[in-house]
């Protein structure tokens, strides 16, 4: 409680001061980027920054089209102890003679973009150009699925999590061993560790699967957390008695100290301070991977968006005074591995997902919209003629083998109830297609003097998250 109200008083100052400086001096915006590993963030910013540099491929961003931005530069970011998003490094990665994908990234990182913006029209005569700040914060989605355990007790979220698990495979072995252990008994550290540890391995691989509820986050993204014991619990089903000094107890206190000591900092100093958010969704990839990876990703966005409903929740509403996320674009990524024809499809499923969790979430507040886009595009599209037919393909160079590979991922419904429904239902396959990812490495890249890496739709995705502020 303490801990809250101090919380609330730095964050008030702060709210206070920001204010001010944003009506009176220069603005500055705070983008955050998120999704799970592997959905593309880095080479979203990556893709995002360098066409926001050089603006020959943003036609839809509204304020590059109209001539209004006359310069965009790198900064240093204003945050010291936060990480930089290494743009150069991964720039360098993907515009090189042999492009590669960037490095993956664990952590939080931040990159500050300022434009140099023009008044034109109504406003051209209100004042000179101006200056924006784009502050750009990369964290991992799986940090914020944890706000979920910040109003669960433990022993709510070891029953919850028993729970949906039961009949997953991949957690057959953790929960032979939670079976086998008697929490009531005194705690051996070793026990816990094994515990922990056979817990992390199911994670792991229901991510593998495609699974994305994944709680607790740092167990699959530690950052610099790795082997702590606030990292050393698991869900534990609850014995009949937890005397002081219990393997349960213990694991209750850790499980506590991970909200206090891990997820209430990371929300405090990270999150509260974002006004704009895009979240990734490697949808192509849940849909390969099954129904129930479909149906988990369903369920994990109505989670994301309660994180952006600051109104329901205690712990929020006591970091964020008021203060809230605009607007929120979930994104599916990687729709190059889509023929154009399919994209209004892939669209319309990230749409239909995105009303089912507003409805679920009860969500009302920020403007929310959801979209299909490649950050950086790494193939080029080929139609096929097959039985007389002309199959609407995607070609491009496999990372496995460097060689040159057609691809065509199977025929998205024009009803998103055709993958959802089955979803709900709990069906274990797709009865009628398959769906195919393959993964590309980049296109080697020949960039004119103000163009920034191919992409699709990352203009538009621009204009929405924060085409009004410039
Ligand atoms: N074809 C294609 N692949 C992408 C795109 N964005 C990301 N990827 C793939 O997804 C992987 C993970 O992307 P990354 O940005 O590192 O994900 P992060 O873990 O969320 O930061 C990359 O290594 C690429 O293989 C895209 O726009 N097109
Ligand atoms: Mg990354």
């Amino acid at each position: 409680m303490l801990g809250s109200i101090a919380d609330g008083l730095t964050r008030s100052v702060e709210g206070a001061f920001a204010s001010v400086s944003n009506t009176f001096f220069e603005p500055v915006i705070r983008l955050g980027v998120t999704g799970l590993s592997r959905s593309g963030k880095t080479v979203f910013i990556t893709g995002l920054v360098a066409n926001l540099m050089n603006r020959g491929r943003m036609p839809q961003l509204s304020a590059a089209a109209e001539g209004r931005i006359s310069a965009a530069w790198l900064q240093p970011q204003p945050h010291d102890t936060v990480a930089r998003f290494d743009f150069e490094t991964h720039m360098a990665a993907l515009t090189g003679d042999d492009p590669r994908w960037p490095a993956s990234t664990r952590t939080v990182s931040e990159l500050r973009l300022s434009f140099r913006v023009q008044p034109v029209g109504l406003f051209a005569s209100l004042g000179g150009p101006r200056t924006v700040h784009l502050d750009i914060v990369d964290y991992p989605g799986e940090w914020l699925m944890d706000l979920a355990l910040m109003d669960k007790s433990y022993a709510e979220w070891s029953e919850a999590t028993l729970e949906r698990i039961g009949k997953r495979p991949m957690a057959a072995d953790f929960l032979a061993t939670a079976r086998a252990e008697d929490g009531s008994l005194r705690l051996e550290e070793p026990k816990a560790q094994a515990l922990a540890a056979a817990f992390t391995t199911y994670l792991t691989a229901a991510r593998e699967a495609g699974y994305s509820d994944c709680t607790p986050g740092r167990f699959l993204m530690p950052g610099d957390l790795a082997g702590s014991p606030a990292l050393t619990f698991a869900p534990l089903p609850m014995p009949a008695s937890t005397p002081r000094g219990s393997l349960w107890r213990e694991m209750e206190r850790r499980y506590d100290a991970y909200k206090r000591e891990v997820v209430r900092p990371f929300f405090r100093d990270h999150f509260s301070r974002i006004d704009r958010q895009v979240v990734l969704i490697d949808a192509l990839g849940a849909i390969h991977a099954g129904p129930q990876a479909v149906e988990d990703l369903r369920r994990t966005m109505a989670e994301i968006l309660t994180a952006f409903r600051p109104g329901k929740n205690d712990f929020l509403s006591s970091i964020l005074l008021g203060r809230r996320v605009e607007k929120v674009l979930f994104a599916a990524t990687k729709a190059d591995h889509l023929h154009h024809v399919q994209h209004p499809r892939l669209t319309a499923i990230m749409e239909a997902m995105l009303r089912d969790a507003k409805d679920r979430a009860a969500f009302a507040g920020a403007q929310i919209a959801a979209m299909s886009l490649a950050s950086v595009r790494a193939t080029v599209e080929e139609e096929l003629q097959h039985d007389g037919h002309v199959v609407p393909a995607v070609r491009g160079r496999l990372i496995s083998t460097g060689k040159m590979a057609t691809m065509y991922a199977g025929e998205l419904p024009a009803d998103p109830a055709r993958l959802m429904a089955p979803a709900r239902e709990g069906a274990e396959k797709w009865l009628d297609v398959d769906y195919q990812v393959m993964a590309f490495a980049p296109a080697r890249m020949n960039l004119g003097p103000n163009e920034g890496p191919p992409h699709i739709r990352l203009d538009r995705a621009a204009e929405f998250l924060i085409g009004d502020r410039l």
